[in-house]
């Protein structure tokens, strides 16, 4: 099974890279953002929780978004890899996720890190607040945004690079260079 973490900023390209990964090698997409903006679009429970942080630009807190994730991971077992997308944001969400493959006799290929300095992230977000109408995409929650990110998730590097697991790839070309070094590095990974 190939099992990819596609990490990053926000804006970085998370989900604009797992879009082509999964048509170039049909894993199963678990992008944590995507699930909990259906819920807020819904107004489920789930999504007026989410609401309430993601609209400030903070995390969910980690409680729920452990037991999302275990809960997919479980329905797609029968699935070619997983490509996990915005998780893990957190140390514990890392742990709780090498944890839940272990379990199933699985392990994580690599960590792809989409790698945008703070000042294209900013003119990305903006841009697609433009024509997103994303509560999170306007000046002041983008800011806190990349605070979250860089006190909370970038540690995970770290995590990852102990592991062996990390892979560096250059995030501000256009989506199509971005893709072609995201290619060679999985390609590496499964011929070498
Ligand atoms: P996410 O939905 O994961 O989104 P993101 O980090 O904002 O963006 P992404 O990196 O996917 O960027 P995209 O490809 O769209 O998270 C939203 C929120 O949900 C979080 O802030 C958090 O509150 C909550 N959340 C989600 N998961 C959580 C978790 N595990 N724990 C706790 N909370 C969680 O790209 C951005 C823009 O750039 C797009 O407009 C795109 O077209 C453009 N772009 C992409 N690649 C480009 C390129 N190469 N060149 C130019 N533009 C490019």
């Amino acid at each position: 099974m190939l099992n990819i973490v596609i990490f990053g900023a926000p804006g970085s390209g998370k989900g604009t890279q797992s879009e082509l990964l999964i048509k170039r090698y049909g894993l199963k997409h678990v992008s944590t953002g995507d699930l909990l903006r259906f819920e807020i679009k819904e107004g489920t429970e789930l999504g007026k929780i989410a609401d309430h942080y993601i609209s400030k630009g903070q995390l969910v807190p980690d409680d729920i978004m452990i037991e999302i994730l275990e809960d997919l991971i479980k329905k797609n077992l029968d699935k070619k890899g997983f490509i996990f997308d915005g998780f893990p944001r957190t140390l514990p969400q890392g742990e709780a996720l090498n944890n839940k493959l272990k379990k199933n006799g699985l392990d994580i290929t690599a960590v792809l890190s989409l790698e945008v300095n703070d000042e294209a992230l900013i003119d990305r977000l903006l841009k697609r607040g433009q024509i997103s109408g994303r509560s999170d995409d306007n000046d002041d929650t983008i800011k806190s945004r990349l605070h979250v990110y860089h006190q909370q998730t970038e540690p995970l590097k770290e995590y990852y690079a102990k592991q062996n697991k990390l892979v560096y790839i250059p995030g501000e070309g256009t989506i199509d260079e971005v893709f072609n070094s995201i290619e060679k590095a999985i390609n590496n990974l499964t011929n070498g």
